[in-house]
């Protein structure tokens, strides 16, 4: 075992009681100046610990994993987050979601991960999800709806995320068409849809969400600093990730059951009372053109109208949007 696990266990075990440098060294069979680098090299990496005079070392903050137990406390839905899988590291979640639908997975189910390694974006972009940084989970959902009112699923994702921001931390997102929150503009999660579907009845939708939770700007990579934010950053408060899980399964549920009861229609007002692009001058870059004009509003199939200068009105399916006022 390495120096430095071997004190962060220690420290862990003393619960926030100091332990002097001397009776680490003697526990772990190494020099006290073995500690004092094996401690150095633990601040530098984010671990508090604090060096208490005379008394030795002890922690300042435990760090806050995820755990089921404390997901479990705040969820008040019934079958949204009713079944977790947590894990350490992943590739994806999106792709343990897969395997997990394919076997028969129940509606409502969440795969949650402490770091992804190849978190994916749309149109293969990737993901940035750093190691106990973000929440970056699948919700496995299983409506029985036609194939093409699942991008509409999206839009409720989006609407039961700005929610339980809102509640948790106080901080109004907004949402750009058709998957982004931000908030003062950078982005702070990202939402992908995929499906599983026979003919043309969806099997399974796996919601991908993936919210920067915890990130300091110099957490992101380079070229993300301008372009993204977390809740920490926007609310100056270290943010319970637990928490946020919990009451976005929780909104999600509430807001699919009334899609399911009354169709899209009260979801379409909630989406578009948050939205930042209706009503703006925006660019549209579609697989194929490239539209420039006013977002009108999103229909009841959540595809976006955007009238050009000739007064044309284009349905926009897909696209990338740039707000340019
Ligand atoms: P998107 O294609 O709309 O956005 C991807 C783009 O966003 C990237 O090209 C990059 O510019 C930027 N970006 C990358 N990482 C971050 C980040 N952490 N914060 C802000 N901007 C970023 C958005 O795709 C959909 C993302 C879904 C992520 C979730 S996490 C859980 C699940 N598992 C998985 O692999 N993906 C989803």
């Amino acid at each position: 075992v390495p120096i430095k696990q071997g004190v962060w266990k220690r420290l862990l075990e003393m619960d926030g009681e100091p332990i002097s440098g001397q009776k680490l060294a003697e526990e772990l069979g190494v020099s006290r100046t073995a500690i004092w680098k094996a401690v150095q090299t633990l601040q530098s990496e984010g671990f508090e610990i604090d060096s208490v005079k005379k008394s030795g070392y002890a922690i300042h903050a435990k760090p806050a994993f995820l755990t089921l137990e404390e997901m479990q406390q705040y969820r008040t839905s019934e079958q949204i987050g009713k079944y977790i899988h947590l894990y350490p590291s992943l590739t994806s979640t999106q792709v343990i979601a897969h395997e997990k639908a394919q076997h028969g997975a129940l509606h409502g189910t969440v795969i949650v991960s402490e770091e992804q390694t190849a978190g994916r974006g749309r149109l293969q972009r990737k993901w940035d999800s750093g190691a106990g940084k973000g929440l970056w989970m699948t919700i496995i959902l299983r409506p029985d709806i036609h194939v093409s009112r699942a991008p509409q699923l999206t839009l409720i994702a989006a609407v039961a995320v700005v929610k339980g921001i809102e509640d948790v931390t106080g901080v109004q997102a907004q949402i750009k068409w058709p998957n982004d929150v931000l908030i003062n503009g950078k982005k702070c999660t990202g939402i992908l849809t995929e499906l599983q579907a026979d003919v043309d009845r969806v099997q399974a939708v796996l919601l991908g969400i993936g919210i920067n939770v915890l990130h300091d700007k110099e957490d992101f990579p380079e070229e993300l600093k301008d372009i993204a934010t977390s809740l920490k950053m926007e609310s100056g408060e270290a943010v319970n990730r637990a928490k946020l899980a919990a009451t976005i399964w929780n909104y999600l549920e509430k807001y699919s059951d009334l899609y399911l009861e009354q169709g899209f229609e009260p979801i379409r007002l909630l989406w578009e009372s948050y939205s930042t692009s209706i009503g703006q001058q925006i660019i549209a870059r579609t697989a194929r053109e490239v539209i420039e004009g006013r977002a009108k509003g999103i229909t009841k199939d959540g595809v976006l109208l955007v009238e050009d200068s000739t007064g044309k009105i284009h349905e926009i399916y897909s696209a990338d949007i740039e707000l340019t006022t």
